[in-house]
């Protein structure tokens, strides 16, 4: 999805016109239990994860029999009507046939360009649960898309299950109404540290999409690793993919491969934004290529885990030949608006080395036709006009790094937020995490989840947050289980962080209903780290 500063003012003032007139006839899914009282078992409709802009209840509600189908005409309603299916029908064990006659009972699944679905932006959707059916209605299919997830997460937390398991299949009663906060709602996953295959990344992105991300992005080059093919520097990936942390075999993707990856997170409404970490973090690349060297000399691989030791050879002509050759190939393969060129920890490379690299390369990606995405060193050189810095810093990250983002900001350079004390997924959540690293000190769930991202960096426009990342760092992780562990349950925190209305805001409401999310995680076989601070359902 394309998101211009412009797009989000208008979007977001329009989402708290909406909240203004749903005062009054709503309940809030995270209004917060009052104190002291225990507090009432949440109803489905209270229970979403990201908390749905509004949500009012009443009547008795859909209840998906034997007999129900689901009318979708349009492609884009029928692929969503599809995806549905194949979530319900195994646990259900109906038929659920997809039918393109209107009708005014069953599911129904309709795109619709009337004002009022316009009005809920590119991602936005309304449900409206009643006796007699069940309506999904959006402007677009990732609306769709994301009304589905909402659907799913009020039926049984059994309906996950692929083996045939009891209703009923009741949904309760009522409208929701909802759009995101923010346009970018990102994770990351380092394929580099440790590679991971196809069929775990496409795991990995279900469960994203569970929460309504709508970027995955991929680190997909590192000291230890280079993971995508390039048919004009062919030795990237087949030497400098070869190992990874620790020794392993390591591996990479074919292009076809990486576009299969591209085309299950587009089924899904997620784009990919792949990496190319640059001047830094390249030793796998220089390894491949001599020449690439200011000495000439290939080092070796390295499969440790230190930082800020590699730097591709600036002053060299053949430098930007490669990068050029890198980013038209990726680019030709990534239909997404943005390119990551990384920059971070760039500490063998001169201050004046960087500036002059960035100016040379971000050019490239324009050249390209995509957007420079880079980590916020890029504000310590000129980042090109309209390009996002992340912002990866901490509570001892110092103030001049600080002031060069927010300065930044207040020049046009739109911020995703990702701070590592809060949203990396790779920090430890307490000492005892025996996976992890702890940098950034221990970041449990209530850490990870109670920040704004409009006030976290003080002095930088609203408008200029284009929304948040939860990154996640393989050094210490080799397996899905490993991933699921750190990923859950911060994962959707940050989510919700980047969907719901700040106006739903609230820790107290938010664990409990993060807890309701549990069952969900055991049947669909997701392992997560029992934090103390949730209050989570016996097993
Ligand atoms: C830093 C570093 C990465 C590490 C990560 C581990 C960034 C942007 N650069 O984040 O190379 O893997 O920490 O937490």
């Amino acid at each position: 999805m394309r998101t211009h500063p412009g797009t989000t003012r208008t979007s977001r003032l329009l989402g708290s016109l909406l909240l203004v007139a749903a005062a009054g006839v709503s309940s809030f899914a995270a209004a917060p239990a009052p104190s002291g009282r225990a507090e009432p078992p949440l109803t489905p409709l209270g229970r979403i994860v990201p908390a749905p802009m509004r949500v009012e209840a009443g009547g008795e509600g859909y209840e998906i029999t034997a007999r129900t189908r689901i009318r979708a005409a349009t492609p884009e309603e029928r692929r969503a009507g599809e995806y549905l299916a194949k979530v319900l029908r195994p646990s259900t064990g109906y038929r659920l046939p997809l039918t393109d006659r209107a009708g005014g009972d069953g599911i129904r699944l309709r795109i619709s360009a009337e004002p009022r679905n316009k009005a809920l932006g590119a991602e936005g959707y309304r449900v409206l649960s009643t006796r007699g059916s069940l309506t999904i209605t959006s402007w677009t299919g990732a609306g769709l898309f994301h009304g589905v997830q909402t659907v799913r997460q009020q039926l049984p937390a059994a309906v996950e299950k692929r083996t045939g398991q009891r209703g009923p299949w009741r949904i309760a009663g009522g409208t929701i109404t909802d759009m995101p906060r923010y346009g970018y709602r990102s994770t990351m996953l380092d394929v580099a540290r440790h590679f991971f295959t196809v069929d775990q990344v496409k795991r990995y992105i279900d469960q994203a999409a569970l929460y309504k991300m709508n970027k995955l992005h991929l680190h997909l080059s590192d000291d230890q690793g280079w993971r995508i093919a390039v048919d004009s520097w062919p030795r990237l990936a087949t030497y400098g993919g070869s190992t990874q942390v620790g020794g392993g075999a390591g591996g990479h993707y074919t292009k076809a491969q990486y576009k299969e990856i591209v085309a299950y997170a587009a089924a899904r409404h997620m784009k990919v934004v792949p990496e190319i970490d640059m001047p830094g973090h390249t030793n796998a690349a220089l390894a491949s290529y001599a020449e690439l060297n200011c000495d000439g000399v290939a080092p070796p691989l390295y499969t440790g885990t230190a930082v800020g030791f590699s730097s591709l050879c600036v002053k060299k002509d053949v430098t930007y030949d490669f990068v050029d050759d890198v980013i038209r190939e990726l680019a030709a393969m990534t239909p997404g608006e943005y390119l990551h060129i990384g920059g971070d920890e760039a500490h063998s490379t001169s201050h004046e080395d960087f500036t002059a690299f960035m100016a040379r390369v971000q050019p490239l990606v324009a050249e390209y036709g995509k957007t420079v995405l880079g980590w916020h060193q890029l504000t310590g050189a000129k980042p090109a006009e309209g390009a996002v810095a992340q912002y990866w810093g901490y509570d001892r990250t110092g103030a001049a790094e600080r002031e060069r983002v927010v300065n930044a900001a207040k020049n046009g350079t739109r911020l995703v937020l990702s701070p590592a004390d809060r949203s990396y997924l790779d920090m430890k959540y307490t000492k005892d995490t025996p996976l992890g690293l702890d940098w950034a000190g221990f970041v449990e769930v209530r850490r990870s989840y109670d920040w704004d991202p409009a006030t976290y960096l003080p002095g930088v426009p609203a408008d200029a947050v284009m929304g948040v990342e939860a990154p996640l760092w393989t050094e210490t992780l080799s397996t899905s289980a490993h991933l699921e562990h750190m990923a859950f349950p911060r994962l959707p925190g940050i989510a919700e962080l980047g969907w719901s209305p700040a106006a739903t805001h609230d820790w107290e409401a938010y664990r409990t209903r993060l807890a309701a999310q549990a069952p969900r995680w055991d049947a669909l076989g997701i392992g997560y780290h029992r934090s103390p601070q949730v209050p989570w359902p016996a097993r």
